[in-house]
Parts: structure tokens; sequence; C-alpha cells
């Protein structure tokens, strides 16, 4: 554990340079990410950058984030984006594409009582997939997983959702990426509302390629302990959503980080806290705060 802290505060010590060595401290700890998002519709939701990639990714990598999180409009949004071109320009990583403008902007849901409507979502998700996976990034399942009620039973809808998230799953091996699932607060589903329910729902499947998100937001509405539910999560969390309890950045609220990042480090987490939460008081000093809290957390 000490061996791990001293090389967050090594590769702090280097941050921001052109070290080699940097990419060999990343290797050991944990990476920080910040989303941009390209979804006009998607306005007042909980993204620190928006509408221009190259600027967005610009700033990313004067703050020292290892990577961005892209939100947008379509598989081929991201295909026809600058991303190839930008990420390697600026040294960022993809950390991970959403898809959550598929339910955005077309009203798509992967447990819809619609059988064309969970065609159209899970073809949606498959191009995101491709199109993230070409970038050597996964794409995560929030909003696209919908809700049971409207037509379908609750394990109706499991079933679906068990069967989706499988095949999609199974299509990102190809790319040598997970696909990433995330449960969500009660106000924005009704399927999996906690850590321990995504884990129920990955361990039906058997050994899917598929992790979890945890979400720091969704998990202070509805976990009794975030950081036990963590350490219970184990080797399914892939991903961190890192936002404070109010949805602000990260220590803008009354999380407390400490056990959380415990936690982490506990079950070997080395994957990215990345700053899903909104662009407040303003995009700049959200990723600013970011950047500073993960730091500071780092290195203890
Ligand atoms: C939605 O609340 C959320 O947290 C997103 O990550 C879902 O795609
Ligand atoms: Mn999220």
């Amino acid at each position: 554990m000490r061996c791990l802290a001293n090389l967050s505060i090594a590769r702090r010590r280097i941050r921001g340079s052109d070290n080699p060595f940097r990419t060999i401290y990343t290797l050991f700890s944990m990476k920080s990410a910040i989303t941009i998002s390209l979804v006009p519709e998607a306005r007042g939701g909980p993204f620190v950058f928006w509408d221009d990639l190259a600027a967005g990714c610009r700033q990313a990598k004067e703050l020292g984030f290892d990577a961005v999180e892209v939100f947008a409009p379509s598989p081929e949004a991201v295909v026809q984006s600058d991303l190839q071109r930008i990420l390697p320009g600026e040294g960022l990583a993809l950390a991970a594409v959403g898809t959550g403008a598929g339910w955005v902007k077309h009203k798509l849901t992967l447990t819809s009582d619609d059988q064309g409507t969970r065609v159209r979502a899970l073809e949606f998700v498959m191009r995101m997939i491709d199109a993230g996976g070409a970038l050597g990034a996964p794409a995560i399942i929030g909003s696209m997983q919908g809700r049971w009620g409207d037509g379908t039973s609750r394990e109706q809808a499991l079933a679906l959702l068990g069967d989706a998230v499988f095949a999609l799953g199974e299509h990102a091996r190809q790319y040598d990426v997970p696909l990433i699932y995330e449960p969500l607060n009660r106000y924005e589903t009704n399927l999996c509302n906690t850590v321990a329910a995504g884990c129920e729902l990955l361990n039906a499947l058997n050994e899917p390629n598929v992790v979890l998100l945890a979400d720091l937001f969704h998990m202070n509405i509805e976990e009794i302990d975030i950081a036990a539910a963590l350490r219970a999560g184990g080797r399914h969390i892939g991903h961190v959503h890192f936002v404070d309890s109010n949805r602000r950045p990260a220590g803008c609220g009354h999380l407390d980080y400490v056990p959380i990042v415990s936690a982490l480090r506990a079950t070997s987490y080395q994957g990215y806290l990345s700053a899903e939460c909104l662009p407040w008081p303003d995009s700049y000093t959200a990723a600013k705060q970011t950047i500073h809290w993960f730091d500071t957390l780092m290195a203890r």
C-alpha cells in the first residue's frame, strides 16, 4: 500500500512532463479523466467541457489529465471527429465513450417493450463500441439500459438487459476492451441501482467481458456505505465517475473521499477516476478543482 502511495506521489511530481517514466508510474496507479460532451440536447447535464473537442482536450492536457471521456451524439460523430489526431498530439488517452445519446436524442433503450427500438438501441451501442474500440476505448451503457414498467415486467427487462449486455461485451472483445455497465440511481432506472445489483447481473452472465462503472453521485444516493460497496464490488469495478454528492466537482460536496480511495486501492483498482460532474462554477474551474482533488488524494 505504502509502495502504491509512493508511486502516486512520484507520478504527481512528473505530471505534465514528457518524461517516459510517466507511463511506467501510470501503469500502477489510478488515472485521471475528464468528460467532454458534444451533445447539445444534454446541456445542463454532468459534463465538464462542452462542444469543442480540440479545446477540451487542450485544456485537459494543460491541467495534467491522463485522458478524456467523450459523450458524442452518434458513433459517426466519434469516427468523423478529430480524436485520432488530437489524442496522440496532446498525449491523452480516450478513457471511454458514452452511449447515452441513443436515449437523449432517439429515445432508444435496450429494454424497451418494442422489439424494433431494442434492435436499434443494440445497433447504436454496437457502432459506438466499434467507434471507441478503434481508439482503444470502451463504451459505457448508462441511460441506454432503460427501465421496466412500460409494457415489460422487472424480470423481462432484467433478462433483456442481461442478454444485451452479454452480446455487447462479446462484441467489444475484438477491440480488447470491456463493455462498461453503469448502475444508476432510482430516479434514472429501476433496474440496477447499486454496485451489488450490478454484480448480480454480471455474475449471472458467466464471465462476460463487462465491468461496472461506479458513479459516486449515484452511489451517494443508493449505497449504505460507498467504500464498503466498492470493496465488495472488487474486481468487477472497471471505471469510476469521480464526482461529489451534489454532482459538483470532487471536493465541492459532502463525500468523504479518503475511505473511497482506500477501498479502491484495497481492490487494486488501476482504472480511471473520470470527472463526470457539472461544469460548476464553470468548466475550467471544475476541471482545475477535479485535478487538484485527484492529486491530493493520490498523494496521500
Ligand atoms: C447518468 O446519470 C450518468 O451517470 C451517465 O454516466 C450515464 O451514461
Ligand atoms: Mn455516470
